[in-house]
């Protein structure tokens, strides 16, 4: 069993993930996308109404839990699993439509480590042989789409470690594994969302530049401003939404970018949830519940979108 008053164990979920399944059977179905460096699952949920004829559905992926001390970004990404799961007759339309493909904690080590060891890690702990003893690259570093550009670091003990390889890490891997096995296969990938905090943003494609957008970028931005004034409405909290590389800082190797360049998604967003630093990573529990609500009447517009635009 599963609540949104305080924050919990990869094991917890991944189990709540696997008994959520067991009991919504005709919808949902739990994968394990791959192994952490410490042998922990990384699991993702597929929900949504089987076609048997017809066209491939639409695919919406939502991930959370790349960077280990961001909490509520798993804390959102299970509620929106239960959300859909559970109130699925109040989804039909979605639903029928699209497949959604969750991983509510892509870095289960760095997670679990954020939990036990030190609040503030960010990091995998994956193990690059430093000299100087540090661990872990910055999974959102790692993707190969401009890997080692601006806003990245070489040095195995920065914050911001891309990694020896681009996809050195076997949790960045498994989503690149994944999504591009079933692509145009099972699936026609449409919108990607990455759950971070905190700013209180919704940023687009480029990351990896100042000044740089995509040739689509006024539907980007257009459908992400219908999508913060949604999310807005619950409890009037502001969200700024811009490119990520203008609005917050170039980043390359970012899975937002890989996302977007690889071709496999259109509707392409990072997610800076609650709050805008009064406790910055430290967001207390009993903000989980409105930030998932609040979140996930954003989320909704690019649903809305997807099945609108046929
Ligand atoms: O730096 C990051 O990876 C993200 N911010 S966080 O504070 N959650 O670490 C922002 C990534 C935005 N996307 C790109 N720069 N591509
Ligand atoms: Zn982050």
């Amino acid at each position: 069993t599963m609540d949104w008053t305080s924050y919990h164990s990869a094991s917890d979920i991944n189990m709540w993930l696997e008994s959520l399944a067991f009991n919504y059977p005709d919808i949902a179905t739990v994968y394990d996308i791959g192994t952490s460096t410490e042998g922990r699952p990384i699991r993702l949920i597929h929900i949504g109404i089987p076609r048997t004829s017809g066209p491939l559905k639409q695919g919406y992926w939502i991930d959370g839990g790349m960077h280990a001390r961001e909490w509520v970004g798993p804390a959102v990404a299970t509620w929106v699993i239960n959300e859909l799961v559970t109130n699925s007759d109040q989804y039909q339309d979605m639903l029928t439509e699209i497949d959604f493909y969750i991983v509510p904690i892509v870095n289960v080590d760095g997670y679990e480590y954020s939990r036990t060891k030190d609040r503030l890690w960010r990091k995998t702990r994956s193990n690059h042989k430093s000299r100087a003893g540090c661990l872990g690259v910055d999974p959102n570093r790692n993707f190969d789409y401009f890997w080692g550009g601006e806003g990245t670091s070489s040095d195995k003990c920065s914050e911001i470690y891309k990694g020896p390889t681009p996809f050195s890490e076997p949790e960045t891997a498994a989503m690149r594994d994944y999504i591009t096995k079933i692509s145009g296969k099972t699936v026609n990938w449409v919108t990607y969302i990455a759950l971070h905090s905190y700013a209180q943003m919704i940023l687009t494609p480029w990351g990896y530049e100042t000044n740089l957008y995509p040739e689509d970028y006024a539907e980007l931005k257009q459908v992400a401003d219908e999508a913060a004034s949604a999310l807005t409405a619950c409890y009037g909290t502001h969200y700024d939404v811009g490119a990520a590389g203008t609005i917050l800082y170039p980043a390359a190797g970012a899975s937002d970018d890989w996302s977007k360049g690889s071709g496999y998604f259109r509707l392409v967003y990072t997610f800076e949830v609650r709050d805008t630093g009064r406790y910055g990573f430290l967001l207390p529990a009993d903000q989980i519940i409105p930030t998932a609500i609040e979140t996930w009447a954003a989320l909704k517009v690019f649903g809305r979108h997807m099945t609108e635009k046929k």
